[in-house]
């Protein structure tokens, strides 16, 4: 279903909320001194930039959409219901980000009534804007993109996430490594999704997958990917990708291919 508002324009509006996000960031970016991060869990960093991009995309957003309610990383908001809800990753790839290493990135995306309608994903080093709407295709700083028509895996580039805290699904995902590693020009591991995801979406990767990953982390991504052409899916092939936090996104041919791959190691 359709949401009454016009989505072009709410993206354009988005991008600057996200831009402001992002030269927040960029001002902080190789200065984050050790004593300022703090440990979320295994593995998982946070700084007060995280926090502080996270305030001001609940702030921006919110002034585009009063009704709207937030589902957040940094937990700056409650999650709360409406008919629109944004999806925030402030900092996707906290741990480049700490580390002083490219790419990292803000991601929104946003549902209506439980759907992905939009998505935004600025890297921040490149000064990348990737962006998408509901049937208005997908962009890179205004030229339209489209993911890859490369049909064989062999000659494709993957990229993938290595599992940093759930170590549950290991056997099967290194199975997977060593299959893809045999059968493809080759596999990268960024550390950030959004940027994967969006990668995708540019042709510049065929596909990417992961599992343990949270809802902000994929949404905006994913739904990019999709209005560029291609397919996301869960490890079994179905459409819970954002919420079931496995996804295997890529152009149509070798998303197929990955999950044949993927769904054998993990499922069977
Ligand atoms: P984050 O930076 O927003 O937390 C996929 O690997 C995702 O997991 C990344 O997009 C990243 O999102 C999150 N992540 C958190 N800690 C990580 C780590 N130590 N290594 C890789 N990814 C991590």
């Amino acid at each position: 279903m359709n949401p009454p508002i016009n989505l072009e324009e709410l993206c354009f509006q988005t991008q600057k909320v996200v831009k402001e996000a992002a030269d927040f960031i960029k001002g902080h970016s190789n200065k984050v001194g050790k004593e300022k991060i703090e440990f979320k869990s295994l593995n998982s960093l946070v700084s007060f930039v995280d926090k502080g991009a996270e305030e001001i995309l609940v702030a921006g957003l919110s002034k585009l959409l009063p009704d709207s309610s937030f589902l957040v990383e940094e937990g700056t908001v409650e999650r709360s219901s409406s008919d629109y809800e944004w999806l925030v990753d402030p900092l996707d790839g906290t741990t480049n980000f700490l580390h002083s290493i490219p790419p990292y990135a803000v991601s929104v995306g946003l549902n209506y009534k439980g759907s992905p309608i939009m998505g935004v994903v600025h890297e921040v080093n490149l000064n990348e804007c990737f962006y998408a709407w509901k049937d208005g295709g997908a962009w890179l700083d205004g030229k339209s993109i489209k993911v890859s028509d490369t049909n064989d895996l062999k000659e494709s580039l993957l990229a993938t996430g290595f599992p940093y805290y759930d170590f549950s699904g290991l056997k099967p995902y290194l199975e997977t490594l060593e299959y893809f590693m045999l059968n493809t020009r080759g596999l990268r591991r960024h550390g950030a999704a959004a940027i994967d995801l969006v990668y995708v979406a540019c042709g510049r990767y065929e596909a990417y997958y992961e599992y343990s990953l949270q809802p902000y982390d994929i949404s905006a991504g994913a739904f990019i990917v999709q209005e560029a052409g291609g397919i996301a899916t869960d490890y079994e092939g179905g459409d819970n990708h954002v919420f079931s936090g496995q996804v295997i996104a890529g152009n149509p041919a070798i998303h197929q291919a990955v999950l044949e791959v993927v769904k054998g190691s993990f499922y069977s």
